[in-house]
């Protein structure tokens, strides 16, 4: 880290000993799975940058935002959205942890069989070592998995400014009305936090701002569709993960610079692992930082994953919002019919899912698929058996693999994973 930041934690309140543990943990962990790859685009180095700054001075840029009056909120969801904070010169972050954190403390307010996705957002909280969460002035949670909205019935006793939205489980037109009715009160919400009032002028350019973030973004998952792959997965999930981070204007011409590079490498035929190497799409649970776990087993197996079915990856990037309309009610119908697409597995039935999956095998041109199941998460794990049986009678090689933020089942991960790429080769 470039400065030493440590009044700055005191000052949010962290506990100084347990965030240096983390920190540390977090470096050594960096240093063993992502710098140690061979051939990476040197448009990797920003987000090295970023990363070496996830706690120090991107936090302390949300800081200096707030002390010029800019508000900051937090998510744990990719249906909470960006474009009306950014429409109230807001900054919206992702909370969504992805590494164990005083599971002694956390197993006292929640049940073991909880998904470790929940347990370290909780374990960062109790733990006091999240800058993120504590810098935030309204954290969103979201009705989307019984672990997720029964927990945040708890998390409300932890935080003072939890904001519950709620959220439909059907893709029915009054499920699609309930979805409206609660981005209309999200956005009050925001406007009484922030003490702006969104009108089409501001939403228009919230959605410039964020359609920008994913078109960069989409733009660098379509350049993963060469072979050899221009950039492996890895940084490819890096990326795909500090789109929750980072400022989103300098994160989208970085991640375009970035783009630029891969484009001459794929036309000198520059890749990452050598030309036919198999190929892998991640399905799944979101992978919040640190959670490199899988990626990192696959990839030092001999193949390379060219594409993530996943909320951090094209479920929660992919459709734009269109802002060809001129009212705030239109751009606001707009905003909803974008969200409603998003096919997560708390959505019953969810057929756009395996459709988007077999989408994605064509276009990544996939040789296989690796499910990935968080132990304990029912939608994705109920999800992945019919998803498994669909997408083998379409003769598309698929591993289940069910796990969790632990390091005790690697070398049963990596036999599995090695004999699935053996398979698909
Ligand atoms: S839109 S995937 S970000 S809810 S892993 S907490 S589902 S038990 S994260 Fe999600 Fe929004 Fe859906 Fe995406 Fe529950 Fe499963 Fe845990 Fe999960």
């Amino acid at each position: 880290m470039s400065e030493d930041y440590t009044s700055m934690w005191e000052g949010l309140g962290l506990d100084l000993a347990g965030h240096d543990a983390l920190l540390e943990v977090l470096g050594n962990g960096y240093q063993d799975i992502y710098l140690a790859q061979k051939n990476r685009p040197e448009g990797m180095g920003y987000f090295d940058f970023v990363m070496s700054e996830v706690h120090g001075l991107r936090i302390k840029e949300l800081l200096d935002e707030k002390a010029a009056g800019r508000k900051v909120i937090g998510s744990f969801c990719v249906f909470v959205p960006e474009e009306i904070v950014r429409a109230a010169d807001a900054t919206l972050v992702g909370l969504c942890t992805g590494a164990d954190f005083a599971m002694d403390e956390v197993e006292k307010l929640l049940p073991r069989n909880t998904c470790s996705l929940i347990k370290s957002a909780f374990g960062f909280k109790l733990g006091k070592v999240c800058p993120y969460l504590e810098t935030s002035d309204m954290i969103v949670g979201e009705n989307t998995c019984d672990g997720k909205k029964k927990s945040y019935e708890t998390l409300s006793t932890l935080v003072p400014n939890l904001y519950v939205m709620d959220l439909p489980q059907v893709k029915s037109a009054e499920a699609r009305a309930l979805m409206k009715a609660e981005y209309l009160r999200f956005k009050g919400a925001v406007e009484e936090l922030t003490g702006i009032t969104i009108d089409a002028a501001r939403l228009k350019k919230g959605i410039e701002i964020v359609n920008n973030k994913r078109k960069a973004i989409y733009r660098l998952s379509n350049l993963r569709k060469a072979d050899p792959a221009p950039i492996s997965g890895l940084d490819a999930l890096l990326a795909n993960q500090i789109f929750f981070y980072d400022n989103p204007v300098r994160f989208t011409e970085s991640v375009n610079k970035m783009c630029d590079e891969l484009e001459k490498r794929i036309e000198k035929k520059e890749g990452v692992f050598p030309e036919k190497a198999p190929r892998i799409l991640i399905s799944g649970c979101p992978m919040a930082v640190p959670n490199w776990k899988l990626p990192w087993v696959i990839e030092t197996s001999g193949a390379v994953i060219v594409g993530e079915e996943s909320c951090v990856g094209e479920r929660g990037t992919r459709n734009l919002t269109d802002d060809n309309w001129d009212t705030e009610e239109e751009l606001m119908e707009a905003i909803v019919d974008r969200y409603f697409k998003v096919d997560c597995a708390i959505f019953t039935p969810n057929p756009d899912r395996l459709e988007h999956i077999e989408e994605m095998v064509k276009t990544c041109k996939a040789d296989g698929i690796i499910h990935y199941g968080l132990q304990f998460c029912q939608p994705y794990l109920m999800e992945s058996i019919p998803l498994e049986k669909a997408l083998e009678e379409k003769n598309i090689p698929t591993l289940r693999i069910e796990t969790d933020y632990s390091m005790e089942d690697v070398g049963q991960l990596k036999t599995r994973v090695e004999a699935f790429v053996e398979m698909i080769k």
